[in-house]
């Protein structure tokens, strides 16, 4: 089963928003695995966004995600990476339509207020980054059955 890493960032947290996110995810049928409050240090934060160390953007991005608590979880389900950005919508609020997280609750790129892997292979090693292995648990969901076929 694929897992995806969804963070509500320091603006969710601040906002009161972590609920939303949780109950946005949960209603969809996604099954949470692994869930944590933090504050993201430099380092850790320099790891999970290296792919962006170039862009202009970038260290508004780390002082922006240094800045107060995040809330790291990981979602369960068949195609977990995509129906999570899904439910998340466009990276700029502004273009993201109504339903999703972003296009409800958010108006611009650099307070778009949470994060999903872009890739199974991406959600693997942002896992990673964020869980140890013992912390990510397996269990069964008695509902299972009615979201899903298999
Ligand atoms: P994603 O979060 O939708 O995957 P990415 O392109 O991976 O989007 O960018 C990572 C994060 O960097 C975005 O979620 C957003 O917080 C920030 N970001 C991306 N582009 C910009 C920008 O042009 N200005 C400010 N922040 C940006
Ligand atoms: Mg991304």
């Amino acid at each position: 089963m694929e897992q995806t890493l969804v963070l509500v960032k320091p603006d969710g947290v601040q906002r009161g928003l972590v609920g939303e996110v949780i109950s946005r995810l949960e209603r969809r049928g996604l099954k949470l695995v692994g869930m944590k409050l933090l504050q993201i240090d430099e380092a850790l934060a320099g790891r999970h966004y290296a792919e962006h160390i170039d862009r202009p953007f970038y260290r508004g991005l780390v002082d922006f995600i240094t800045s107060s608590p995040t809330v790291a979880m990981v979602w369960e389900a068949e195609n977990a990476v995509i129906l999570a950005r899904q439910t998340m919508g466009e990276t700029d609020p502004s273009k993201s339509p109504p339903g999703t997280i972003r296009g409800d609750l958010g108006i611009t790129i650099g307070r778009n207020l949470v994060h999903g892997s872009d890739s199974s292979e991406s959600a693997k090693r942002e896992i990673g980054l964020f869980f140890q292995p013992r912390e990510v648990l397996a269990y069964e969901r008695n509902l299972d059955p009615w979201i899903t076929e298999s």
